[in-house]
């Protein structure tokens, strides 16, 4: 079986090579300013996530930032200018740490977890994986263990990527808030004296279609995902800080129960909308019926 998934995997990988596209494509900008991004909201109208609750002690691990214009987790995606191309382009994501502690840089995992088929459960990691005890520092797809992974306690991360991307000028960038948010509110929110920092990367966004097709979910930029981020100190758990909640990265609470994923986005980035009154209007009064019949 697994022999049989590397052989789909290297022949859809070679396909996708033959028909990519050509060089020079529009590319997302890393250092591009956040009005061209778009904020990654909570159902829970919450800080994103609060300053000070990481596990480590470890500032540059420390997620932050609130809805207040000082913004916590974004994204940003390219179509490739292939509008009619569906699977195509460069999907990516910033998120705001606390500081960037000596030596300069990033040293530590982020990983963005995505449901990609709406049933709680992580289906693939990004992330970028600067640990010091990795091999290299790197961008990668990763896959999730064999637990559930619907939950903080049931989630583990495969810490060899399925595809892995060397950080470059062009998909990868650690800069201080005031470089990136010609906005910027307070350039230090966790208050310990030192600005905090936007870590960016870009993925190829048919190489996440591809991993996604081999776990049997047809994905696309039109298709829905909801989203758990967080930081390590180790690749194969988000063990630092989780994007939402205060604290809970040991927790057996559901990523939903635990405020840890994301409202609804297409691929693209755009918000999916909630499910209008009527319509749970209208729900309701259905299973109303089916309540009566029941009796
Ligand atoms: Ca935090
Ligand atoms: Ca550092
Ligand atoms: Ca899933
Ligand atoms: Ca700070």
């Amino acid at each position: 079986m697994r022999r049989a998934l590397r052989i789909i995997r290297a022949a859809v990988l070679a396909s996708a090579v033959a028909f990519s596209s050509p060089a020079g494509a529009a590319l997302i900008a890393v250092t591009s300013d956040n009005t061209t991004w778009t904020e990654i909201s909570y159902p829970v109208a919450t800080t994103p996530d609060a300053p000070n609750d990481h596990q480590t002690g470890i500032a540059e691990g420390d997620i932050v930032g609130n809805n207040t214009g000082d913004p916590a987790i974004l994204t940003n995606f390219d179509d490739n200018g292939t509008p009619g191309i569906l699977t195509d382009g460069n999907i990516a994501f910033r998120v705001r740490l606390g500081e960037d502690k000596p030596p300069a840089g990033f040293t530590a995992f982020f990983g963005v977890g995505m449901d990609a088929n709406g049933d709680g459960a992580i289906d693939l990691f990004l992330g970028v994986d600067n640990n010091p005890g990795g091999p290299v520092d790197q961008i990668g797809i990763f896959s999730p263990g064999t637990g559930s992974n619907t939950s903080p306690s049931t989630t583990s991360i495969i810490t060899t990527p399925l595809v892995s991307y060397a950080e470059t000028g062009a998909n990868y960038d650690f800069s201080p808030v005031t470089t990136i948010d010609p906005l910027e509110v307070n350039s230090d929110l966790d208050g310990g004296g030192n600005e905090d920092v936007y870590l960016t990367f870009v993925v190829p966004f048919g190489d996440i279609v591809t991993e996604l097709g081999l776990l049997g979910i047809t994905f696309d930029e039109n298709s829905t995902v909801q989203y758990v981020f967080g930081t390590s100190t180790q690749t194969n758990a988000l063990n630092q800080d989780l994007g939402g909640p205060t604290g809970g990265t040991t927790s057996t609470l559901s990523w939903e129960q635990l405020g840890a994923i994301s409202l609804e986005y297409s691929a693209s980035g755009t918000p999916v909308p909630e499910p209008s009154t009527a319509l749970l209007l209208g729900l309701g009064l259905v299973s109303l019926a089916a309540a009566r019949r029941a009796i």
